[in-house]
């Protein structure tokens, strides 16, 4: 009796856990972005995912950055703890599926340990374990009120098919205009696909007269691949662009091949309601709580106008009514036009912040003054849902492609001090977590990790490492090789302005205004306030070498601070005006008392 009163009692709070969890719009997380293969190796008897053979047949080599360390679902499970300890309190895994486990032209072999490759979209990579241990990470996360996000492709798949007019060598891109559908290889060829219409219209009837891939190159599947893909049907080079590699340039973003790996002819209805089908599965099978999706921008915009509706129905249906949804548009441009393009024409609820990275980045690194962060504000009119729908979007300071923040802030000042380095990487976190958007921190940041570069470079193994350019690497703060150590400096403060936003309404969900910026490195200033009370929160970060004082605007009802970080002014200079001085790359975060009245300002 009392052990079933017990369990009576945990399963209630674990309802009441999840349900609080559901309730949580996205900007209210703090996400932290991991690679299971390089964060924690919870069970060695999967490190060579079930094959048998050197690493070209395995994919397993610790001691080389293209191939897999070793870490796995049950790494992660074991630290989570960790990550949320750190703040996060939503987990984007990367991509976890079965993948082709090496790939690559004869001696320039890499293998899929970043999950981007994939042949099974169905079913756990068991490198990185079962299906099983996927539920489990799900549960245990889930059980702590964390969310768990996966990171799902659909651009393409692994790279199985193959041209034969290239044979070993490139496939240079043949375009729409040299190779119509409606010719074998090219204009003086013979006629196929007739009445195909082209691939705007997207009847399945169109769609069922085109029936020979064979029109820009003639794809074909090497002997042994045949069905190494999954579900059966991605094993039809029919549903693919099939029109050698993209340039990235021009048509070729949306149907050339990411070198190499197959694109899919994502414009076909078949493809749109297979994708539906995979990716609904994953919702129905594990509750999720959200997708990352790689490589959104190669894919043409009517695809998501289909897909987003289905996955947010999906997992409505399933009781998650806040899934969130994030595409990759990736540019190292501060770009919001080009960002806020593919909320507006294709749907996407939310894309990867990469202007607040270049702002924040230029910003942080004394690059440039503070108006691209200025200009992020104000641009935020331009995403479908405005200002509002901006609070939806992943904010970065690096990532896994194009580096990590400490390396930019490196590359950018490379005679700085390890005083000034490490600084300037917690001014950067300070505006990571205070600023608009969903915080997304990328593991191995909180230890001081920098690296020496992008992509390989940037994927360091959280455990003890083989590989000697990541043991050799600078690392930002205390030089110690720091390893899932809740002391370091970066740590401390990314968890204390972690709990600190997810405390205080005004930093997740509060409207903004800007208070101060300039074209040189000095003042940048805000305020943000409580949605629902409308208090004010004044924030000001210093991102010069010298210390600053300055009066600053806030609202006249604002009449004294409460000091939630550095050193803010008790009172008001005069009515709408405070005066905050700030050390070199110091910040203040001030919530202003008492707070204007709410009824009169939000009835
Ligand atoms: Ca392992
Ligand atoms: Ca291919
Ligand atoms: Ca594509």
């Amino acid at each position: 009796m009392a052990l079933c009163a017990l369990t009576g009692a945990t399963g209630q709070a674990q309802a009441d856990t999840l349900a609080q969890m559901r309730a949580r719009l996205p900007q209210q997380e703090v996400i932290y972005f991991v690679l299971p293969d390089r964060f924690a190796n919870g069970d060695t008897t999967n490190d060579k995912g079930g094959l048998q053979g050197d690493r070209l047949v395995t994919g397993f080599d610790p001691s080389s950055k293209a191939f897999y360390h070793g870490g796995d679902l049950q790494g992660l499970i074991a630290h989570l703890d960790y990550i949320q300890s750190l703040g996060a309190s939503a987990l984007w895994v990367g991509p976890i599926m079965k993948n082709k486990p090496v790939q690559g032209p004869k001696g320039h072999e890499s293998a899929g340990y970043h999950g981007y490759w994939i042949t099974d979209f169905l079913h756990v990579d068991p490198h990185f374990g079962s299906d099983e241990d996927f539920r489990k990470l799900v549960d245990a996360a889930h059980a702590r009120g964390m969310k768990v996000y996966m990171d799902i492709i659909i651009n393409h798949t692994a790279d199985v098919i193959q041209y034969r007019e290239a044979g070993d060598g490139p496939a240079p891109y043949r375009s729409l205009g040299d190779y119509p559908f409606s010719r074998k290889g090219g204009v003086k060829g013979a006629p196929i696909n007739a009445d195909f219409v082209g691939d705007h219209d997207a009847s399945p009837a169109n769609w069922a007269k085109l029936t020979d891939p064979a029109f820009a190159y003639t794809p074909y599947i090497p002997t042994g691949e045949e069905k190494v893909k999954n579900p059966a049907w991605l094993n039809d080079p029919i549903y693919y662009h099939n029109r050698g590699d993209s340039t990235f340039e021009g048509e070729s973003a949306n149907y050339g091949d990411f070198s190499g790996l197959d694109d899919l002819a994502t414009e076909n209805p078949r493809v749109l309601s297979g994708f539906i089908d995979i990716y609904g599965s994953w919702i129905d099978r594990f509750g999720i709580d959200g997708y990352r999706i790689d490589t959104a921008k190669h894919v043409n915009p009517e695809f998501w106008q289909g897909f987003v509706p289905a996955m947010l129905a999906r997992a409505k249906a399933k009781g998650i009514p806040n899934f969130h949804i994030f595409g990759e548009v990736a540019t190292g441009d501060f770009d919001p036009a080009l960002l806020a393009n593919w909320t507006r024409r294709s749907g996407l609820p939310a894309v990867l912040d990469f202007a607040f990275m270049r702002a924040a980045n230029d910003a942080a690194g004394g690059k440039t003054g503070t108006g691209e962060l200025a200009r992020m504000v104000s641009d935020d009119a331009l995403y479908q849902g405005g200002e509002a729908a901006a609070m939806r979007l992943p904010t970065f300071l690096g990532n896994h492609d194009a580096g990590r923040f400490a390396f930019f802030l490196h590359d950018a000042k490379p005679g700085m001090s390890a005083e000034e380095w490490l600084k300037r990487d917690l001014l950067g976190h300070a505006l990571l977590l205070t600023l608009r958007g969903v915080p997304t921190i990328y593991y191995g940041d909180e230890q001081g990790f920098a690296g020496e570069g992008g992509d390989q470079s940037s994927r360091q193994d959280m455990f003890a490492s083989q590989v000697a350019e990541y043991n050799h690497q600078p690392t930002v703060g205390p030089s110690a090789a720091y390893r899932f150590t809740t002391t370091h400096p970066l740590y401390h403060e990314i968890a204390t302005l972690a709990r600190l936003r997810r405390a205080t309404p005004a930093l997740w969900g509060g409207s903004t205004r800007l208070r101060a910026y300039g074209d040189k490195p000095g003042l940048f200033a805000v305020s943000r306030f409580d949605p629902k009370t409308g208090a004010e929160v004044l924030l000001a970060f210093n991102t010069s070498d010298q210390a600053v004082t300055a009066s600053l605007a806030v609202e006249p009802n604002s009449t004294a601070f409460t000091t939630l970080a550095g050193a803010c002014p008790a009172t008001v200079t005069a009515p709408g005006s405070a005066s905050i001085s700030l050390p070199a790359f110091g910040y203040a975060i001030c919530a202003a008392s008492p707070a204007p009245s709410p009824k009169d300002k939000h009835p």
